[in-house]
């Protein structure tokens, strides 16, 4: 089973995914943030980071909607959504790496514009920002790594947690605003 912990997240989650707020997922949501993310990071239209972004996002919402969208009319309700997420999850020890992974990465590396390999808490905010997620609230999460700066793989996992984990005390888990 899913905790009450995951399963908050999760719909969490989904309010952040519905770009245009209209109480379904659909291919428009991830386009937008893709288009977000392109705009925050000052991306050349049509440049490899802005296509990785535009691929990314849209691998996220095919696994979503070929996971959750039932009667396949193109649109996955919140329950749809926390379903076919719990399910992946208890099925499938890689379903944030495939789903959230590409993602984040595609973030990260739009974010880290003088390709150090590491970002700091403006950059780390900024990237949360384009997803949907408050200032505020990026800033704890960043706050708990205790260090200047994070590196990929630790985005990566935080990315992860927020969505998915089960630890309250791990640093990405309450980047939603709730333990
Ligand atoms: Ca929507
Ligand atoms: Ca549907």
């Amino acid at each position: 089973m899913a905790s009450s912990l995951q399963e908050e997240n999760i719909k969490a989650a989904f309010d952040l995914l519905d770009t245009d707020g209209n109480g379904v997922l659909e291919r428009q949501d991830f386009d937008l943030k893709a288009e977000k993310a392109r705009k925050e990071f000052a991306l050349v239209a049509g440049s490899p980071k802005h296509r990785n972004l535009q691929v990314a996002y849209t691998a996220w919402w095919e696994r979503i909607r070929a996971a959750a969208d039932v009667n396949e009319d193109g649109r996955v309700t919140r329950e749809e959504f926390v379903t076919s997420v719990i399910n992946g999850m208890l099925s499938d020890p890689d379903y944030f790496d495939t789903t959230i992974g590409g993602f984040a990465r595609a973030l990260f590396e739009a974010a880290d514009d003088a390709g150090t390999g590491a970002i700091g808490q403006g950059q780390f905010v900024r990237i949360f920002g384009t997803v949907g997620i408050p200032a505020d609230a990026a800033e704890a999460a960043f706050a708990a790594y205790g260090a200047s700066t994070i590196d990929l793989d630790t985005f990566v996992t935080a990315a992860r947690d927020a969505y998915g984990s089960n630890d309250p005390d791990a640093p990405g888990t309450a980047t939603f605003g709730r333990r």
